[in-house]
């Protein structure tokens, strides 16, 4: 029914690009400085992403919906609203899930590559690892192989995006039972959402964490097409690789730690102020600390933006949910505590462009909550999250036929030159 939706869609997605380009292809969206092409183009708008805006001020806005507006939805709502533009009908919802539910059998191949890695491999190369040894079964390797027409690129790339969807919260969930000796992975329930079988999948059954999880997932649905894991599948996405390749050099991207891994470095320095202060530190404490550890030349890890200037909206959702359901959970309070007095001494410090905390200064302390203490493992749920977005830009991608990424480099002795003639 998905193909369906988007079929009925595309003539009028396609016309809107080729208008788009015919009456305004000369328009400027940026000019790049050599400051900006040294500093990681920081600011430079060369993408064209309609699946969602992150506002500087007012954060994410997915397909013109605030994202703190969406958070009673399910993360299928999500997808389908991510892909077409609009919430899907209960029909339309009914079906996805019905194909998802279908598609989200990992074949015990995959488990034997997960259980034959390193015992300290660290849970996001595994999951990128599961995803090349799920590769095998993409849809566009085989059609475009068997010589797909171009305008019909989109359909098994489409049958990629669910089937990955479909297949991602049972290998996280499974990568997490084997990782950390919880047992055999689990079985997707189609009586259940698809968050909540995330949740019973890594064994927690428990309807707070499956409303938590719906939360969390949409919330970290999308974030515009820059960001460097969106970048990363887009650029190898480019290159017709398939989506599982694109999606896997994605949650590359999303594993350092000044992306998604944040997610792991911030629980980790929060515990360390809980163990230094005995508990939920106070605000003297938080200021030492902090001071601590910029002055020590590291960076304060949740918190700062290379876009946002205002709260993350992510943050905030996530945090209003905790407030009402855990607050006096000891790390949940300590994430609190120091989103109340970090951006003081990050703005007294001087140097980030954005003081306040990001999304993944907060995670953490929901899956900490429910039991998922292996802070290693905390980039996962992101990624899976975060495969809605990338999924469905690209799906739009292929059916726009958008050609390969590739803008080009200059020398420095260029850059000298160009000085010395002006
Ligand atoms: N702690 C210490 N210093 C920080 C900082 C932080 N949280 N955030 C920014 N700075 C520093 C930068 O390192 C930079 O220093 P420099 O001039 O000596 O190189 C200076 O402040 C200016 O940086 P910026 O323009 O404000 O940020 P940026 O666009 O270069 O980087 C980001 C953005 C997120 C990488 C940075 O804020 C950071 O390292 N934050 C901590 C890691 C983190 O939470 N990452 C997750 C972000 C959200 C996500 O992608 N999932």
């Amino acid at each position: 029914m998905l193909h369906d939706t988007f079929a009925a869609g595309l003539d009028a997605l396609r016309a809107e690009r080729a208008a788009l380009i015919e009456h305004h292809g000369r328009r400027i969206t940026s000019e790049v400085t050599v400051s900006q092409a040294a500093r990681g183009m920081r600011g430079v708008a060369a993408l064209i992403c309609d699946t969602s805006v992150v506002d500087p001020d007012r954060g994410l806005v997915i397909r013109g919906v605030p994202v703190l507006d969406l958070i009673d939805k399910l993360p299928e709502d999500v997808f389908h609203l991510l892909l077409t533009g609009a919430l899907p009908s209960a029909a339309q919802r009914a079906a996805l899930q019905h194909d998802l539910a279908a598609r989200a059998a990992v074949p015990d191949a995959v488990w034997k590559v997960l259980r034959a890695m390193p015992k300290d491999a660290h849970p996001m190369a595994m999951l990128s690892a599961g995803l090349l040894a799920l590769e095998d079964q993409s849809a566009f390797r085989r059609r475009y192989s068997e010589g797909l027409a171009r305008e019909d690129y989109w359909r098994p790339a489409l049958d990629d995006a669910l089937a990955l969807i479909a297949e991602l919260p049972a290998l996280a969930a499974g990568l997490y039972r084997i990782r950390y000796g919880k047992g055999k992975p689990l079985v997707y329930d189609p009586e259940l959402d698809w968050a909540a079988n995330f949740c019973r999948m890594l064994g927690v059954e428990d309807e707070r964490f499956y409303r938590a999880m719906r939360i969390a997932v949409i919330l970290q649905s999308d974030h515009e097409g820059g960001n460097v894991c969106a970048f990363a599948c887009h650029t190898v996405g480019s290159v017709l690789s398939n989506p599982y390749l694109a999606v896997s050099a994605g949650f590359n991207g999303l594993s350092g730690p000044l992306h998604g891994l944040a997610s792991q470095e911030s629980i980790l320095w929060v515990n360390g102020a809980i163990e230094r202060y005995g508990g939920i530190p106070n605000v003297p404490h938080v200021e030492e600390y902090t001071w601590d550890t910029l002055n020590a030349g590291r960076i304060v890890p949740g918190y700062g933006h290379a876009v946002l200037r205002g709260q993350d909206p992510r943050f905030t959702g996530m945090v209003e949910y905790g407030l009402r359901y855990f607050g006096a959970d000891e790390v949940f309070g300590t994430v609190v505590r120091m989103s109340e007095v970090v951006p003081k001494v990050l703005k007294a410090h001087g140097k980030a462009k954005n003081p306040y905390p990001n999304v993944d200064a907060v995670m953490g302390a929901v899956w900490h909550h429910f039991g998922i203490t292996e802070l290693p493992y905390y980039t996962v749920p992101f990624a899976v999250s975060l495969s809605l977005g990338l999924l469905a830009q690209l799906v739009i991608n292929r059916a726009l036929g958008s050609p390969i990424v590739r803008p080009r480099s200059v020398t420095s002795e260029w850059i000298r030159e160009q000085a010395e003639r002006d």
